[in-house]
């Protein structure tokens, strides 16, 4: 059900009012940021909702940065989110999984320009399907000292000043972290406006259950293979969930507990997952929902990245969970 805070419904937009009324250091703007990206995700609710009677579904004839296919709704996804954002002020800088480089959008001067980067539409593989894609973001300052798009955005994760995503599952759903806990907000069909339905969500600690795509396992780092035949000849509590779409495997470890993991694998030697769209903003919901996210050596939140696209091994999800699969990694 709704939450209602002194009688009343809370919307997205009137909960980021409020936490910036708390916090007095916060600019003004970004709840306005902030419902650019609601707004875009509503845009594309509505184009995957009506897949199947639109022409979106199937691929778009070329490839992205990263040589995966684009599909037709991964384009159309990345457009809404840059018109949306373009007509705010304070967005300086977009970055998206589907774009080769970071683009200045607005010349903005000062402290009160953003950067939001985002995987427009995560799991889109799924889409033909009709199996739950995700849309991921992430806000960091755009710092005034450093000059070009290219630079600016290389930030650990620590630096981020909020993150989120919207899983357009059997209901749509907004999670969301600025720092003060993880919560989450339903999109009411009726009404277009996503209502605060869960505040402050901890992560089990401990759940017996694991999310990996477990057909790439022969080419995993040997910690990991270990934990799989652990789990498989010594826990026979333990069950696997993988969907395939990340921000689906996710909701469900936030809500149910468990872990993920997305390690080195022979095709991708540096994991598959992008730093910037997709570990870092899941790790700083899951540790403000008291989880852990990890590369397998280091916490994600204190990874540099490279470059934009920068990948990294993931581990994420309860703590107990996350820690089981790093002792098994760490034994040598
Ligand atoms: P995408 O952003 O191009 O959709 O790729 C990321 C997706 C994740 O959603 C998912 O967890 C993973 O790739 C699945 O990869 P695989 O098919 O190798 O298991
Ligand atoms: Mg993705």
């Amino acid at each position: 059900m709704p939450r209602k805070i002194d009688g009343d419904f809370v919307t997205f937009t009137q909960f980021i009012q409020e936490e910036q009324n708390r916090h007095p250091e916060a600019t003004g703007d970004f709840s306005w940021l902030m419902s650019g990206v609601a707004l875009a995700t509503r845009m594309i609710g509505s184009y995957i909702r009506r897949a199947g009677l639109i022409d979106v579904w199937g691929d778009q004839g070329t490839t992205n940065v990263q040589g995966e296919t684009v599909k037709k709704l991964d384009i159309m996804a990345n457009d809404a989110l840059k018109r949306t954002l373009g007509y705010r002020g304070n967005v300086g800088i977009i970055a998206s999984e589907e774009d080769d480089e970071p683009r200045v959008i607005s010349e903005v001067e000062g402290e009160d320009s953003y950067i939001v980067m985002f995987d427009p539409l995560d799991g889109s593989s799924n889409i033909d399907v009709n199996v739950s894609v995700g849309t991921i973001f992430t806000v960091f300052k755009n710092p005034p000292e450093i000059e070009g798009a290219a630079k600016s955005v290389l930030q650990p994760g620590s630096k981020q000043i909020a993150a989120g995503y919207v899983l357009y599952g059997s209901s749509t759903v907004l999670v969301y972290t600025c720092g003060q806990g993880t919560h989450m907000f339903t999109l009411d069909p009726q009404y277009g406006t996503y209502l605060l339905t869960r505040e402050n969500i901890t992560i089990p600690q401990h759940t017996p259950s694991y999310s990996v795509n477990e057909a790439y396992s022969h080419g995993f780092p040997e910690g990991y293979r270990r934990y799989l035949d652990w789990v498989k000849l010594e826990k026979p509590r333990y069950s696997s969930r993988y969907v395939g779409s990340l921000v689906a495997d996710f909701h469900r470890i936030l809500i149910k507990g468990g872990v993920y993991f997305y390690p080195e694998t022979n095709a991708n030697p540096e994991g598959k997952l992008r730093l910037m769209y997709e570990s870092n903003p899941l790790a700083f919901l899951a540790e403000q929902a008291g989880g852990a996210a990890s590369t397998g050596t280091q916490r994600i939140l204190d990874v540099m990245p490279g470059d934009v696209h920068h990948r990294t091994p993931l581990v994420i999800g309860g703590k107990r969970n996350v820690d089981e699969v790093l002792d098994m990694l760490q034994a040598g």
